[in-house]
């Protein structure tokens, strides 16, 4: 409560301090002539009156957390204190013209973030219980060495294996951070590495089998909108997940005002994106995509609406003619949708729509407006993938561009969401890491609580059949999924509290967050307005380019250090010390990565002008090579795809077989061809709704991105953190609006107030991802931390976190 007030009256104090430029004054007076008035100064008094001192200096910086926007910030500056963060002025880029780079609320609360009363000012050792979050402050000297001698001592005693660098995504520097931390472990003998993400691992895992390595990473810019007629998103929302101004939701805005194409939006949530877009909101329940995709292949099928040729000629498993000899006959997408498949059902939109929510006449007419369609431009969010079956809705969205002939033209797109083009700026160079086994990111809490369960066949191992060690000694640097973003908190709390098992846990953080009180070592890094760095665009910046110098906007606060400079004082105490630098500072690698751009592009200005410039526009000619799979569908033989046939697979062998070498736990599947599979906990499972009766499925919220910023009180003031429930739901729970509830499931209970609103479909609720964890003393998540609910099982194919897949129920609290 202390820290409530004292922030509170932090933020009013500096609200309350007045404004006053003295030169500005002086200059605006000359201007306009005023010079009579008897209290003006002239510029040059006021820069000798001790005044001047209280001046306000600019200085630039960036919101470098992972939304996949990157938003540059002016950063208003007086004695030393941040006193307000602007936008940064309108630029000329070639790609959008005059426009500016708007920050979100998020980033430009970071004044509130720099100076929260949870900082972590000092390196700390952990004195009680680990999670207990009792700390004595130490030394860097005792910090540094301390590392320095575990690492040692565990790499001895286990092997590299035993070391771990988890998964993070809070904050991304290119001089400092994460690379700094994976050159160290590298010089020093490396570490057990992961592969996938939080994000898009059921889609990326799902795209390489349907359109190759290449169709992982792309997809068409949407700037190609401006060519389409129809757009068809499944649960897309860029209206809350790209907020930048300078990125996806500013490009998708210019094209539909060029195009006017029609929007349909296919989300359990009515969100912001269905307001912006003047789209139609297509109501789905969870998990159900595939079914949907299936019902509308039923009427494109029988009423004739697939040039089969033309599907054929790109095309596997389609029908039975392009089936690979190993498949069974029946075994083709065709046979799967008009029931001569192994299943026996006809996939009609009436079944669809028992599934999915969509009423039948809807799938119909929606099959037919996509196959009328001139140029449809087909999308997928990464929501509708972050469940137990996300690879088959994944699959599904891919495949229905190829159905329907909407790929590789003008105004259309593979089924996926973009990346920004690559304009390459340069990071610290992370050296190999000798270690080459691989676990999937979310699998980490396995890897240290049951390692023997841990092989290639059953939880996805990769470069070894299995692991030989535990993690003992882990890293948690700018991530918060140690506790609060991954499945399961209560479950991880126990893994993590036996220190017999991860020994040593090192957490490099801004805040006290509710993984960082799981530290044994817990080291503040400077956030990112009192360090300097030269970033990029972040991947979802479409068909922009621009580079950000950040400064140093203020002397870090306490003993705040760079990520960079704590590396290289552990790599001192290995011996490692010159190895780790090359003698250079972390400037001096900033202004060898700007020298290595320029290069390429000489006409930028010298790093001495640049580094004080703040957004740098690299000046490239837009991309127009942004439509995916233009080159295959010119000349499919001239351009295969880098899938095993070299085309697209509706059918995947390699899927199939896969499926036949692995042990997957009783339910899963991996079907050859995109097909609908229920999922434990879903509203077709009449066993487990008696009992939980509501899906309930998270989001990305405005109010934070992630649990990075989710401390911020006046950010919940704008946007509070609230269950949505149907207020059909709702009323035979009694609820109206605001009221407290318990959202609950056999995993945990969280405390919430309720949304009690027509923009979520009966049945099912929706929570904002990102609320830091606080139990109260009965097992209450007071804090709302979705994670309380959440399952560690992974899904089956890309092992990875099924986050959107719950069923609860919700109670008054
Ligand atoms: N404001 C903000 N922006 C962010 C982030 C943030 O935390 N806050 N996080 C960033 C990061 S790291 C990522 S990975 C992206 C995440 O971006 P996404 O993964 O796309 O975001 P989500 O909100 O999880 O899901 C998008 C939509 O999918 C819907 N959805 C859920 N399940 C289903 C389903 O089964 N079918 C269909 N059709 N729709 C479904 C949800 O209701 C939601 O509206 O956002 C980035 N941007
Ligand atoms: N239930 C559920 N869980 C989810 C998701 C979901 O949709 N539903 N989404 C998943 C997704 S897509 C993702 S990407 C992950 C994200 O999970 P994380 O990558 O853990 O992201 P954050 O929660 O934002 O945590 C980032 C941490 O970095 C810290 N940080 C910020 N700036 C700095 C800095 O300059 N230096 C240091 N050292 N630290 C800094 C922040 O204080 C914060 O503690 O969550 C996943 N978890
Ligand atoms: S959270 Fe994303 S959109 Fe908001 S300021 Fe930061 S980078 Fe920009
Ligand atoms: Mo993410």
């Amino acid at each position: 409560m202390e820290k409530l007030i004292d922030s509170l009256l932090e933020q009013s104090m500096s609200r309350r301090e007045v404004i006053v430029d003295t030169a500005k004054l002086g200059a605006a007076a000359a201007a306009s002539g005023a010079l009579t008035l008897p209290f003006t100064v002239s510029a040059q008094a006021a820069e000798a009156s001790p005044a001047a001192e209280a001046q306000e200096t600019v200085r630039h910086s960036a919101c470098l957390v992972n939304c996949g926007s990157r938003c540059a910030l002016k950063v208003i500056v007086k004695d030393d204190r941040i006193v307000r963060i602007e936008p940064e002025d309108v630029q000329d880029d070639s790609v959008f013209g005059k426009h500016q780079i708007r920050p979100c609320l998020r980033g430009r609360s970071n004044r509130w973030r720099v100076y929260s009363p949870d900082r972590i000012k000092y390196p700390m050792k952990r004195v009680g219980k680990r999670g207990e979050g009792k700390f004595k402050r130490i030394s860097w000297d005792e910090a540094t060495s301390f590392i320095a001698a575990e690492i040692k001592r565990v790499s001895e005693q286990y092997g590299n294996e035993a070391i771990y660098f988890n998964y993070q995504s809070g904050a991304y520097y290119h001089t400092q951070g994460s690379p700094a931390w994976k050159r160290l472990l590298n010089l020093s003998g490396g570490y057990l590495q992961y592969y996938n993400n939080y994000s898009n691992a059921q889609n990326f895992t799902a795209a390489s089998y349907t359109y190759g390595a290449k169709g992982t990473q792309f997809a068409s810019h949407f700037s190609q909108v401006k060519n389409s007629d129809l757009v068809v998103f499944f649960g897309l929302n860029l209206s809350e997940t790209r907020m930048s101004g300078g990125g996806q939701v500013e490009e998708l805005r210019r094209a539909l005002e060029a195009s006017k194409a029609r929007v349909i939006i296919i989300d359990p949530r009515y969100t912001d994106s269905v307001v912006t877009e003047h789209a139609e909101w297509l109501p789905i329940r969870p998990t159900t995509d595939a079914a949907l995709v299936a019902g509308i292949a039923h009427t494109l099928i029988v009423e004739q609406l697939i040039d089969e040729s033309l599907v054929n000629r790109y095309c596997i498993g389609y029908d039975r003619s392009t089936l690979p000899e190993t498949a069974a006959p029946n075994a083709s997408y065709k046979d799967y949708v008009l029931g001569t498949g192994d299943d026996g059902i006809e996939k009609t939109p009436e079944w669809a729509a028992d599934i999915c929510g969509i009423p039948a006449i809807r799938i119909r007419q929606l099959a037919r407006e996509i196959a009328g369609a001139r140029a449809c431009f087909i999308a997928q969010g990464w929501g509708p993938q972050r469940h137990a079956n996300g690879e088959q809705t994944a699959r599904a969205v891919q495949i229905l561009p190829a159905l329907t002939g909407h790929f590789g033209l003008p105004g259309t797109n593979n089924g996926n969401w973009t990346y920004a083009t690559a304009y390459g700026v340069p990071a610290l160079p992370t050296e190999t890491n000798p270690v080459k086994v691989s676990i999937p990111c979310y699998l980490w809490t396995d890897a240290i609580a049951t390692p023997e369960k841990m092989t290639a066949t059953t939880m996805g191992v990769k470069g070894a059949d299995t692991l030989k060690t535990g993690i003992k000694l882990f890293f948690n640097q700018a991530g918060n999924a140690l506790l609060n973003q991954h499945g399961n908190t209560n479950r991880t709390r126990k893994i993590l509290e036996d220190e017999s098992l991860c020994e040593t846990i090192v957490v490099i953080d801004n805040h006290m967050t509710p993984s960082a009180r799981y530290a044994d070592i817990l080291l503040p890094e400077t956030t990112y307005l009192e360090t300097e760095d030269l970033v990029d665009n972040a991947y979802a910046s479409g068909s922009h380019n621009y580079m950000i110098a950040m400064q140093k906007t203020i002397t870090p606060l306490g003993e705040v250090r760079s990520t960079y400079d704590i590396c290289a004082d552990i790599a001192k105490h290995l011996g490692l010390g010159e190895q780790f630098t090359l003698g250079r500072t972390q400037a001096d690698w900033m202004a060898l990565h700007y020298a290595q751009i320029k290069e390429k592009r000489t006409y930028l200005p010298e790093w001495e002008v640049a580094k004080n410039m703040g957004v740098i526009d690299q000046q490239i000619p837009r991309d127009e090579e942004c439509i995916i799979l233009a080159d295959y569908r010119r000349d499919p033989q001239g351009n295969p795809l880098t899938t095993p046939s070299g085309k697209i697979e509706i059918y995947s062998q390699a899927l199939a077989d896969l499926a036949k070498s692995w042990t997957l736990p009783e339910g899963d599947r991996i079907p050859a061809v995109p097909e609908f599979c229920v999922v434990k906990e879903s509203h077709l499972n009449k066993d487990l709704t008696a009992r939980y009766p509501l899906q309930m499925s998270g989001f990305h919220t405005k109010g934070h991105t992630h649990s990075t910023y989710a401390n911020l009180l006046m950010l919940h003031e704008a946007i509070p953190d609230e269950v949505w429930i149907n207020p059909i739901d709702a009323s035979a729970r009694q609820l109206t609006s605001g009221d407290l509830v318990h959202v609950f499931n056999d995993r945990g209970v969280v405390a919430m107030p309720c949304k009690v609103t027509q923009r979520i479909l009966p049945g099912v609720v929706a929570m904002p991802q990102g609320a830091w964890t606080r139990l109260d003393s009965n097992g209450v998540d007071v804090g709302g931390c979705i994670n309380t609910l959440t399952s560690h099982l992974p899904s089956p194919l890309a092992k990875a976190n099924p986050q959107h897949t719950n069923l609860v129920e919700v109670k008054r609290a």
